[in-house]
């Protein structure tokens, strides 16, 4: 298999198993997981999550989906005006990189807002924290016969949250678009 380098992004736009399923189901978001950041506790936890934000880190192949694609879905994914008090639920995009921080400003200048302007967190991401198994992909998780196949496919905890085919899966089981293939019933299939 090809292995195209990936970059990342990471952002916060409220409960994280919405937006790890949404996310996963873009064409180019190769890999998902949730977890925490934005604040100073060590090793938080779901429920000891101290000054933390939840968080989906977005693993993704830059020749197909841009970073600023990516800004884009997240920026219409919630009102950058508005701000929730919960430090748990925060809107918050980290820009993870100088490159990142260039097109997230230019970005916002073409919607007429600045970093400084808006309640949404800008921030430079300081510490990644992987939340709990449970909530790695967590909409798949609700259905047992993809849960059955990854395990008798021998996937451990780790290998699902860092699955490709459990990012697409996820966003497939909360009824997101997936990519989808051309016409399978054409007469003339597999006459070439
Ligand atoms: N407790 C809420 C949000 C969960 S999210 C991981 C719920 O059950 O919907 O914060």
């Amino acid at each position: 298999m090809d292995t195209a380098e990936t970059a990342t992004a990471t952002f916060g736009i409220g409960c994280f198993w919405g937006p790890d399923a949404q996310f996963g189901a873009i064409d180019g978001v190769v890999r998902t997981r949730v977890g925490y950041a934005g604040g100073t506790t060590l090793d938080p936890t779901y429920h000891d999550l101290g000054d933390h934000t939840e968080v989906v880190q977005v693993e993704f192949d830059p020749d197909t989906v841009t970073y600023r694609d990516l800004l884009s879905r997240i920026f219409n994914s919630h009102n950058p005006q508005h701000q929730t008090r919960t430090t748990q639920y925060q809107n918050i995009v980290f820009a993870g990189t100088e490159d990142q921080r260039a097109v997230l400003d230019e970005f916002l200048s073409t919607r007429g807002l600045t970093a400084d302007g808006i309640g949404t967190r800008i921030e430079q991401l300081s510490r990644f924290y992987p939340a709990e198994e449970y909530h790695q992909k967590y909409k798949l998780r609700s259905v047992s016969s993809f849960m059955d196949a990854f395990a008798a496919a021998g996937y451990g905890d780790d290998e699902l949250r860092e699955s490709p085919i459990a990012a697409k899966l996820n966003g497939y089981a909360a009824g997101h678009d997936v990519a989808v293939a051309e016409d399978l019933s054409a007469p003339d299939r597999g006459t070439a």
